[in-house]
């Protein structure tokens, strides 16, 4: 496997000209930072997720629902994450003490160069986003947040999948002397999932490495995860350390677990109810009462267009 250490690529290769300028500007403003004590990834913000750290977004507004944001002490402190627990209560002060430097980032399978890169070299790469997303978990409830990050299909066209290549999957890290919950079989570890190519390169696939304008905290997958807004949010792994692209739909975590309860594409969707509840209505967190479930999660008009022709019945 060729490792190319990600300082070796040349960011003009990879940017335009005034993301280029954006980025040295950025990295002027974290050397000053770290100078002044405040941007050093070793030091103790990761033990300390109290103390939040400011990322610098250089766009916004671009794809923003208009509905409320989910308070940022409830998107933080109600969250999803196995690894370290299935109590979504637990996860905040379980994974208060991982650390998520060094972190490094491989991409495998069906692509030119097989590479490395650094996380920090990653979040430096592409010109950083905010994008406010309605967000649906395949339990019913609902959030709206301000997430951070750059698109997915831009780190998909850097990694030069080859023609072969059909599906892009997703793996979490697999840590289980620092994860409680990899210490238990809920799961089969790693965590993975996978996208069909043309839905990762669609536009709305995020790759966030912050929320609310801060770094992503433990508990919501740091350093890196995925977003993807118009599916139930089991697609969008957390706190990924390996990409492979392949030729054949991989079998994800939750597949194996339950095929009859998750399926492949998990598009969010009102009228295929899972085995065991209704997907119509959801509970928005923060709020009062259910609200009704959107196709598509609100996003039908964006991303209809890549289901056109199949029986969203069959592929749920
Ligand atoms: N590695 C990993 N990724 C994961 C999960 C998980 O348990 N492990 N949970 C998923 C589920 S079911 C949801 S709803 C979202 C929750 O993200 P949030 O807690 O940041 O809202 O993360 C997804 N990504
Ligand atoms: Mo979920």
């Amino acid at each position: 496997m060729l490792i190319k250490k990600a300082q070796a690529i040349k960011f003009s290769e990879i940017t335009e000209k005034k993301h280029y300028i954006n980025r040295r500007q950025f990295l002027a403003s974290s050397a000053s930072l770290a100078a002044s004590g405040l941007f050093i990834p070793h030091s103790d913000f990761q033990k300390d997720s109290r103390q939040r750290q400011k990322l610098t977004v250089e766009k916004r507004g671009e794809y923003v629902v208009q509905d409320r944001l989910t308070p940022y002490e409830e998107a933080t402190t109600y969250t999803n994450f196995y690894e370290f627990s299935t109590g979504k209560r637990s996860v905040k002060e379980l994974s208060r003490d991982f650390r998520t430097r060094p972190w490094s980032l491989s991409v495998e399978g069906l692509v030119e160069d097989k590479i490395t890169f650094d996380i920090d070299e990653l979040i430096h790469m592409f010109p950083l986003e905010e994008r406010i997303y309605r967000w649906r978990c395949v339990e019913a409830w609902s959030m709206v947040i301000p997430w951070v990050g750059f698109p997915l299909a831009d780190f998909v066209k850097k990694c030069q999948p080859t023609s072969k290549a059909q599906f892009v999957e997703f793996e979490t890290i697999y840590a289980p002397a620092r994860m409680p919950g990899q210490r238990t079989r809920v799961l089969d570890w790693p965590y993975t999932e996978a996208l069909r190519l043309d839905e990762a390169l669609h536009p709305l696939a995020l790759m966030a490495v912050g929320l609310y304008g801060d770094i992503l905290p433990n508990q919501n997958g740091a350093p890196i995860r995925l977003v993807i807004p118009w599916k139930y949010g089991f697609k969008s792994a957390k706190s990924i350390v390996k990409i492979r692209f392949v030729e054949k739909m991989p079998k994800s975590s939750w597949r194996k677990a339950n095929p009859r309860e998750y399926g492949f594409y998990a598009n969010v969707n009102p009228d295929v109810k899972h085995p065991r509840w209704s997907q119509a209505r959801e509970r928005r967190i923060g709020e009062e009462g259910k609200r009704p479930t959107l196709i598509f999660n609100g996003y039908a008009e964006e991303i209809g267009h890549l289901y056109s022709g199949m029986d969203l019945k069959k592929n749920y």
